[in-house]
């Protein structure tokens, strides 16, 4: 039996919830076949309050581990945390060298609970290399204002502006995870893909245990179109994923509350999610 390949670039979290550790155990819930390609080790300092410390992997690896699992021919692909314009730049020769075309940019830009723009020269470079290549680009609310250089976003109008900018940078697809931060009744997401805005409400979920939700939102995607579906069915059956996996998540300890990966293949009281055009 053959499986579907898939490959995240990205980031390692010690801590388990999200980078590497949440795409492989996404990967594995649906049933298609993890690979990665590490950019750089996140870990936490249990004795500075949950500090998140980022050691960086040598470019020539990454070049090393692109090499490699490219060469197996990949169903699809995404990017998280990058560790360096090098490593955005071999990301983005290998995607074009396959002419890869499931290929889903998370553009990672700060971890929760941490403040600071993560290297920001990374995030002007994988806007310029990789959102072109994208099939659909996942920012949350701060990432798209980042990107779409329009700051805070409120509104489902400042979603809506964001995303027909962010879909201007060449990506073919967009979902903004406005999530409960919208100033809304209901959590929102908005997907564009240059035609139609489609908005997918759920109710706000009280849980602070979120950690990884971005994460494995992105990967679910990638295991769907790894699978074959399209992408608007792709971010649908991923929407229900990760709403299962944040509405089990847990407290891994006093600073830590991953989402609960598997929760959707094992429960099945996923919140209700509706979905209509803005
Ligand atoms: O959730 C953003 C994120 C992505 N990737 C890695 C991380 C984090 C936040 O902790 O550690 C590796």
């Amino acid at each position: 039996m053959s499986l579907k390949k898939t490959l995240t670039l990205a980031g390692s979290d010690t801590s388990g919830g999200s980078g590497i550790q949440a795409d492989l155990k996404t990967f594995q819930e649906h049933g298609t076949y993890g690979m990665t390609a590490l950019t750089c080790v996140v870990s936490m300092d249990p004795t500075a309050s949950w500090k998140h410390n980022v050691f960086p992997i040598d470019a020539k690896a990454v070049d090393a581990q692109l090499e490699c699992a490219f060469s197996v021919g990949l169903d699809a692909m995404k990017t998280g945390m990058l560790g360096s314009v090098e490593i955005v730049e071999l990301g983005a020769k290998y995607i074009e060298q396959y002419g890869l075309t499931n290929v889903v940019i998370d553009p990672v830009m700060v971890c929760k609970g941490e403040n600071e723009v993560l290297l920001p020269e990374t995030v002007d470079a994988a806007r310029d290399l990789l959102l072109p290549k994208a099939a659909i680009v996942t920012p949350n609310l701060f990432e798209a204002g980042q990107l779409s250089k329009l700051g805070t976003l409120k509104t489902i109008d400042d979603m809506k502006e964001a995303a027909t900018r962010i879909y201007e940078l060449g990506a073919k697809n967009v979902v903004i995870k406005g999530g409960r931060a919208l100033e809304h009744t209901q959590a929102v997401d908005l997907f564009y893909d240059g035609q139609a805005y489609t908005l997918f409400e759920t109710e706000k979920l009280t849980t602070s245990y979120n950690h990884g939700a971005g994460c494995t939102f992105a990967a679910a995607i990638t295991a769907n179109l790894a699978k074959g579906a399209s992408i608007y069915d792709a971010v649908h059956n991923s929407k229900k994923f990760v709403t299962a996996a944040i509405q089990h998540g847990w407290k891994l300890n006093e600073f830590v509350g991953p989402v609960m990966h598997g929760a959707y293949n094992k429960y099945s009281d996923t919140a209700k999610i509706t979905t209509t055009q803005a």
